[in-house]
């Protein structure tokens, strides 16, 4: 069966060096990469102080960079069309649009912590599907973290809490240059993840584990189905739900939703809220959104015991679970995530639910390693039959955080 490719790190490294050629007639100092990432349960709970687990996707974006002398910055990428150039100073807030404030926005929010950087030049190319709640971005940001990090001498790569000083310029970069109020999970999961490993993420307290994570060993997979359902974060909608967890957190008197311990008496307080952009939101709607976080969090330690005894295959009821909350409590599916979740599940599936975002993008089943060919089948031909484009397919395995992949030339 057909999936879509993740290039070795010396085949990234090498295409990434050639476009930098292609585009700068020189060598670059080095190739770095991030991964994508799928988030195995605990969907929407980052910005709400909950818990989740994603894992990093051999699939990564790859950059090629090198300092140069003058403070410009100017950014190619294999993905898009044009070379884009603006001076580190004219960096910020407002001022860049499109792929390039998730890329050269965190060098701004480096810069806002007191890190002395200078300009430089990159070239991008990646294998992480774009637009498919994949993570492409995070990844992009993540690539040039360590890249600039490394080039400007930084050392905020080399442990684990430079790394979360990384994580943050990312995040920066991503909700305040490239303007997509996103909660942080994407970001972790591209600069800590461990290979053969889920990372159980506490946004509470920034606390995390890595999980053991070998589905091989068990005869399983994870198969990625990419709907090709156009999938956007900048837009209203993620933004909404954002919004609407902070206002039922202030109604509740609480700082995060994370700290509801009472179901029934939480939802019973709650009430119609009107959002910061003047959405009136009921509270039927309200209690609707609260109940999706809260048990959603409760799935994941419901996820991660299970994981941890051994009992992977039983991790499907929840995973089924996840994606009904989100369907119809936080209502962030669609007709193709539904569908592709549906005829997994009736192909053999243990367990299938939407990941990341959504709104479009991608959905994840939990499949015997023998029946992944099989469980393609059927999502290719279901969505064949309503006359959709086909979707992509990928494996998941846990794998890396971001990484320097050569040593230039
Ligand atoms: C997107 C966001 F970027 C994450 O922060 C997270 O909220 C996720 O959607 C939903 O769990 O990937």
């Amino acid at each position: 069966m057909n999936q879509i490719p993740a290039w070795t790190a010396a085949e990234g490294a090498e295409r990434a060096r050639t476009a930098y050629r292609a585009a700068f007639g020189a060598e670059p100092a080095g190739v770095w990469a991030a991964p994508g990432r799928v988030n195995l349960i605990g969907e929407h709970t980052d910005y709400n102080g909950g818990l989740c687990l994603p894992i990093a996707l051999a699939h990564r974006t790859y950059v090629a960079l090198s300092p140069v002398a003058t403070s410009d910055v100017t950014l190619t990428s294999q993905q898009e069309s044009d070379v884009w150039t603006q001076p580190l100073a004219d960096i910020g807030p407002g001022r860049v649009d499109g792929w390039p404030g998730y890329a050269a926005g965190v060098s701004w929010a480096l810069a806002q912590d007191g890190h002395e950087l200078g300009g430089y030049r990159a070239a991008v190319d990646s294998c992480v599907p774009y637009g498919a709640g994949l993570s492409s971005s995070a990844a992009l940001e993540s690539a040039f973290a360590v890249a600039v990090d490394e080039v400007f001498g930084l050392g905020l790569g080399a442990d684990h809490e430079g790394r979360r000083t990384l994580i943050a310029a990312c995040i920066r970069a991503e909700n305040e240059v490239a303007g997509a109020n996103t909660g942080g999970m994407d970001q972790s999961a591209a600069l800590l993840s461990r290979d053969g490993t889920a990372l159980l993420l506490d946004m509470r307290d920034g606390s995390l584990t890595h999980i053991p994570f070998d589905l091989a060993a068990d005869g399983l997979a994870l198969l990625v189905i990419d709907t090709r359902a156009p999938h956007q974060l900048v837009d209203g909608q993620y933004g909404q739900r954002r919004a609407t967890c902070e206002a039922a957190a202030a109604r509740l008197g609480v700082p995060t939703l994370r700290e509801v311990t009472n179901l029934p008496a939480a939802l019973a307080q709650l009430e119609d809220v009107v959002l910061p952009d003047g959405t009136a939101v009921a509270a039927d709607v309200v209690r609707r959104r609260v109940r999706h976080v809260v048990t959603e969090i409760g799935r994941v330690e419901e996820f991660v015991g299970l994981l941890t005894a051994g009992r992977v295959r039983e991790v499907g009821a929840a995973m089924d679970a996840s994606h009904a909350s989100l369907r119809d409590d936080y209502e962030v599916s669609c007709a193709e995530l539904d569908v592709a979740v549906e005829a997994a599940r009736a192909a053999g599936a243990h367990g299938a639910r939407m990941t990341g975002g959504g709104f479009g993008g991608s959905a994840i089943a939990l499949v015997e390693a023998d029946q992944v060919a099989s469980v393609s089948e059927a999502v290719r031909t279901a969505f064949a039959e309503r006359g959709w484009t086909e979707p992509g397919f990928l494996a998941a395995t846990g794998d890396g955080a971001a990484s320097r992949v050569d040593e230039g030339e």
